[in-house]
């Protein structure tokens, strides 16, 4: 377990989306110290308002981290151990659907937005190298050669940064894997592996959708809509986190669906259903792809949920999407997930 500084500290802090009001803060106000059915009491010993998870009587109120204020189940959601029907048979790569069981873990409430990246980046500079990793792998595509339809949201001036003025609270985009590896293990946590991904949009209820098993609307996520052999974005652009509270998940977590894509931690195969373990799959020890485009193939990493100008088939729980493995777009992104401690 990494020990946080003070400027992670003061990062934290800095960095609740504050889109998320709208959405609630169940568990934010619970008390401490009360005495359940069991006899045993629930221990906040962070005094944030929420139990340990260990001693929570309700995950959704439960504390991924008692002894850190700034973790709270408003923004970090406990996970219980459990077993869940991964994938679909409907498609190839997600075949075959099967129960597949996960060790406890945490994970965001929301999309990692730009204000927050670049206190990020801010401590990467006080440590010398603020656009990369200590391995040299770049963090953020600041120069962005490829034509599309959205500009950089953050700005580099020398050794600042500035994210465009009515972005702060929309989800970072243009961010390599490593950037999300890197910001993820900075906060003390990590990327959610592929399968702890599904199990949050799936929602213990084999949900095909985040909200459910309606399809998808503008009012329910912002992604693309399906027409005559093409789509339509809602708003062909991205929203601030937490902008689509009747798209939230089972236990509440927003976006799963649409906005940003998310990074993963996992290699992509697309044969790795057949052969994962049941147990905490953490993806193949390597990705790879062949296309007809590129049959050479290349080297490739997931994201999960589709964004703001795909289809309503890429926003569904089960849907895999590979991306080449140094890809930046200014639909990917992430959120973070935290092994309970
Ligand atoms: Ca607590
Ligand atoms: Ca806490
Ligand atoms: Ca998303």
């Amino acid at each position: 377990m990494r020990s946080p500084g003070p400027m992670l500290l003061l990062a934290a802090l800095a960095c609740e989306p504050t889109g998320a009001g709208s959405s609630g803060a169940e568990g934010g106000e619970e008390t401490g110290g009360d005495t359940v059915d069991s006899g045993v009491a629930e221990v906040d010993a962070d005094g944030d308002g929420a139990p340990s998870w260990p001693t929570a009587v309700d995950p959704a109120a439960a504390d991924c981290d008692d002894g850190d204020p700034t973790v709270r189940p408003d923004t970090v959601r406990f996970f219980p151990a459990g077993r869940f029907v991964r994938g679909s048979d409907d498609r190839m790569n997600t075949s075959p659907a099967r129960e597949i069981g996960l060790s406890a873990y945490c994970l965001d409430r929301f999309e990692v937005t730009n204000a927050s990246f670049v206190a990020y980046l801010e401590a990467r500079a006080a440590a010398g190298k603020p656009n990369q990793t200590d391995e040299g792998d770049l963090l953020y595509a600041f120069a962005d050669d490829t034509p599309d339809s959205v500009d950089e949201r953050i700005v580099e001036e020398g050794s600042a940064w500035s994210v465009e003025v009515g972005y702060e609270d929309h989800p970072v985009v243009e961010v390599y894997w490593a950037g999300a590896d890197g910001y993820c293990a900075w906060k003390g946590g990590r990327l959610p592996t592929e399968a702890e991904w599904e199990a949050a949009a799936r929602g213990g209820e084999q949900r095909t959708y985040p909200w459910g098993e309606a399809d998808p609307t503008c009012a329910l996520e912002n992604y693309a809509m399906a027409g005559d052999g093409h789509v339509t974005p809602c708003l062909d652009d991205t929203a601030p986190v937490g902008s689509y509270p009747a798209g939230a998940s089972a236990q509440g977590l927003l976006d799963l669906g649409g906005n940003a894509a998310e990074w993963v931690f996992d290699w992509y195969r697309d044969d790795y259903y057949a052969e994962s373990p049941d147990q905490d799959p953490q993806g193949p020890e390597s990705g790879w792809v062949f296309e007809e485009a590129n049959p050479e193939g290349y080297e490739a990493r997931l994201t999960r949920g589709g964004n703001f100008v795909t289809g309503p088939e890429f926003t569904s729980t089960f849907v895999r999407w590979f991306e080449p493995s140094k890809a930046h777009s200014n639909g990917v992104g992430f959120r973070c997930a935290l092994t309970p401690r």
